[in-house]
């Protein structure tokens, strides 16, 4: 703890002199997220005051607390508010729960139904002064209270009335870092990974501070540090002093460490001739493992596991199931109260099965043999992270094992670092699908929080976006998806535009010229993403490998399932994938398997994923399905086009810095979204061979776009 004091003794320095470095058109690198505490604008705020901070026992969470509320208030308020231990003056913030303040405690608060992370934040009467709560059972508690209240301040509410009591629906809100051991950051688009493993235990950074901060500030209580195709170093006893030191530091923050293992560990680690999970001497070493790690880390969340998954090794290489490796590591766990975080992302390489059935196929038949602290991470669609896929049909399929979901926050397959995807849209459609699992209602949403079939354990995980980028993300549009994030783990059923709202005020400003406006061009710009590389329901057809750019033709590689033919399908006749025929449709219950079997009820926007469709095909908008293509594609581009008209008019709203960034983002955005458009449609019309609408046609032949080298695209 020691270490950790030094620091908010170091930060508060900070804030002490931060308003002096303040003005409106200072260049903001983005460092500072949604947590910037400027100033709330006269015009937009509300009269707000806080006088004093009271506090009550300390501790290194509610400390954590009261230095995130002085800061926040001295920025955004312009004066530093006393610190005190009683109530003696109107307009004080008293923070703490029964047990840590004898004021809340007088107060006899409800709050039971709380539970260990909620807050409530209240304006009450003490002593007849006015005053404003943040009270919770637990600290941590406390310290999402602060961070709430700091969010309606920063959004430029008024507190007086305020009333919120907040709990989280789900359980495990944890990021998973695909950070490899040599700093670099599987699928990661913002530089480095952010631990810095050749300088710890000794040495924590500012920025793993504020990357705990910033986490709790949206309710993140988990972090899972390393690659799921992971390195068996990150068990070895040099590896776990340095993850203790991390997770010390995580730990008020109410952040807990997870890694992701490797299956065969006791034979690269402990020099086991197998790594057969019915064997004892296997299990006696996960066990002596785990023991070890938790003597380290005492609070150490469990393990996240990718077995028999794109060549990784797992329980399958012994003829055993997934339920057979992740119950053994279940078993280790279970003492320390620990979680083992299996993941569902298994595919056969065999062509003659279509990929989208296979984590079905293999995981249906294994419902109910889960132990309890055994929990399915399944991604959102079944094949990987598209701009738009339906959602897994495991989530509905197996009601006696815990589910949780896996959103990719790191835009792989969305325009990577530069391009303006807002994934809100993508989370909020996928959670709200509904499995029709016990009848209508039946959301993802109350799948992966655990109430439609009451599971203890429930959770969602998103593959983290961070890196050491100044900005963290890589882009400051893409610090929304970390927030949204954050804020739909919390609670599911949050609307995509609600947080894109708070999302802007807290990083932007509060005037409403520019939030609706940007809020607007946030909602849409995922469907203009969706629209230019893979649209009506087309899915991997981008480059092979590094997936940035077009790649409809690619045939690389070993595996018919990573060549992008198999997905499309075009041919003389048509274009799409016949999921009615590959067995994918009647993986879903009823009525969506009678509606996605027939081409008339399926959504448009999934038309070609479920169905092979012939080129005059006619479309509700009373084209061929040919022209529909090309006009989905041309309206993506026109998308883009119309965000940089709306950020251009907003130039004088944001500092010089983060509005350039955005402006020139945007402009690669538009010249790749050109090419995404001309590469697709010159391909697709070897196949459908017939005329372009007017002024349509692509501006160089084919094999041009063919040999495109990476980070390259044609001049539009
Ligand atoms: O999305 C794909 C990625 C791989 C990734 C894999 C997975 C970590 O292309 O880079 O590997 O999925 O989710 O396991």
């Amino acid at each position: 703890m020691g270490r950790y004091a030094a620091m908010l003794a170091a930060l508060a320095l900070v804030v002490m002199t931060a308003p002096l470095l303040s003005t409106p058109a200072r260049a903001e690198s983005g460092y500072d997220l949604w947590l910037r505490y400027q100033p709330v604008e006269e015009s937009y705020g509300a009269a707000n005051h806080v006088t004093a901070l009271v506090t009550g026992y300390r501790s290194p969470t509610l400390d954590a607390a009261a230095w995130e509320l002085r800061r926040g208030l001295t920025g955004l308020l312009g004066r530093a508010p006393a610190q005190s231990s009683a109530v003696t003056a109107d307009d004080v913030l008293v923070i703490g729960t029964p047990k840590s303040s004898a004021v809340i405690a007088a107060l006899n608060l409800p709050l039971t139904a709380l539970g260990d992370e909620g807050y409530l934040i209240r304006g009450v009467t003490i002593s007849g002064h006015r005053a404003m709560v943040i009270a919770a059972n637990s600290d941590i508690g406390v310290l999402y209270g602060a961070f709430a209240l700091l969010r309606q301040i920063q959004m430029a509410k008024p507190l007086a009335g305020l009333d919120i009591a907040s709990t989280p629906k789900t359980k495990l809100r944890v990021l998973n870092h695909w950070d490899n051991l040599n700093g670099t950051v599987e699928r990661g688009y913002a530089g480095a990974s952010i631990w810095d493993w050749p300088a710890l235990p000794e040495h924590v950074s500012r920025r793993i501070i504020d990357y705990a901060r910033a986490n709790a500030s949206i309710g993140i209580n988990g972090t899972v540090v390393n690659n799921v195709n992971a390195d068996a170093a990150f068990l070895g006893a040099e590896y776990i002093e340095k993850e203790a030191a991390l997770a010390d530091a995580l730990r008020p923050f109410g952040i807990r460490l997870y890694l992701s293992v490797r299956w065969s560990a006791p034979m690269e680690l402990g020099g086991l001739k197998s790594a057969d999970p019915l064997d004892p001497a296997v299990k006696a070493w996960w066990q002596a493992k785990a023991d070890e790690i938790y003597r380290a880390i005492p609070d150490f969340g469990g393990f996240l596991v990718k077995a028999n998954s794109e060549g990784q090794p797992g329980p399958q290489d012994y003829h055993r199931t997934h339920a057979d490796g992740a119950n053994m590591i279940a078993d280790v766990l279970k003492p320390h109260h620990g979680v083992v975080m299996w993941r569902a992302f298994v595919y056969a390489n065999d062509p003659r099965i279509d990929r989208a059935t296979t984590a079905y196929n293999e995981f249906v038949p294994l419902d109910g043999k889960f132990r309890d602290n055994v929990v399915l991470q399944v991604k959102n669609g079944p094949l990987d992270f598209q701009p738009r896929e339906p959602f897994s049909p495991l989530f509905g399929a197996m009601p006696h094992t815990s589910l949780m979901m896996e959103f990719q926050i790191t835009k792989e397959y969305l325009g990577q670092q530069t391009h303006l995807a807002y994934l809100g849209t993508l989370y909020e459609e996928a959670l709200e699908s509904d499995t029709y699992e016990h009848g209508p209602g039946s959301t993802v949403a109350r799948v992966i929080d655990g109430s439609l079939d009451h599971h203890p354990i429930s959770g969602i995980a998103g593959v983290a976006n961070i890196g050491n980028d100044a900005d963290w993300c890589g882009s400051i549009f893409n610090q929304a998806n970390w927030y949204v994030f954050g804020r739909m783990a919390w609670d599911p059923e949050i609307s995509a535009r609600a947080v894109a709202d708070e999302w802007v005020r807290q990083t932007f400003n509060n005037d409403p010229a520019f939030v609706t406006p940007v809020v607007d061009m946030m909602m849409k710009s995922r469907q203009a993403v969706v629209d230019y590389m893979t649209p009506l329901g087309l899915a991997l057809i981008m480059a092979h490998g590094h997936h940035m750019g077009p790649g409809p033709w690619d045939t690389i590689g070993p595996r018919e399932d990573w060549k992008a033919p198999y997905y499309h399908r075009a041919d003389a006749k048509g274009i799409g994938f016949d999921r009615v025929a590959s067995g994918y449709v009647a993986q879903y219950h009823s009525p969506l398997k009678e509606e996605y079997a027939k081409v008339s009820t399926t959504p448009e926007d999934l038309l070609l994923w479920f169905h092979h469709v012939s080129w005059d095909h006619r479309m509700k908008s009373g084209r061929t399905l040919w022209q529909e293509l090309v006009a989905r594609y041309q309206k993506g581009v026109d998308d883009v086009a119309a965000m940089q008209a709306t950020w251009a008019k907003l130039a004088d709203d944001v500092d010089p810095e983060r509005y350039a960034q955005v402006r020139d983002f945007l402009a690669v955005q538009h010249r790749e979204a050109i090419w995404w458009r001309d590469a697709c449609l010159a391909y697709f019309e070897q196949f459908s061979k017939r005329p372009f609408p007017d002024g349509y046609k692509p501006k160089y032949p084919l094999g041009y776009y063919e040999k495109m080298p990476f980070g390259a695209s044609p001049k539009p």
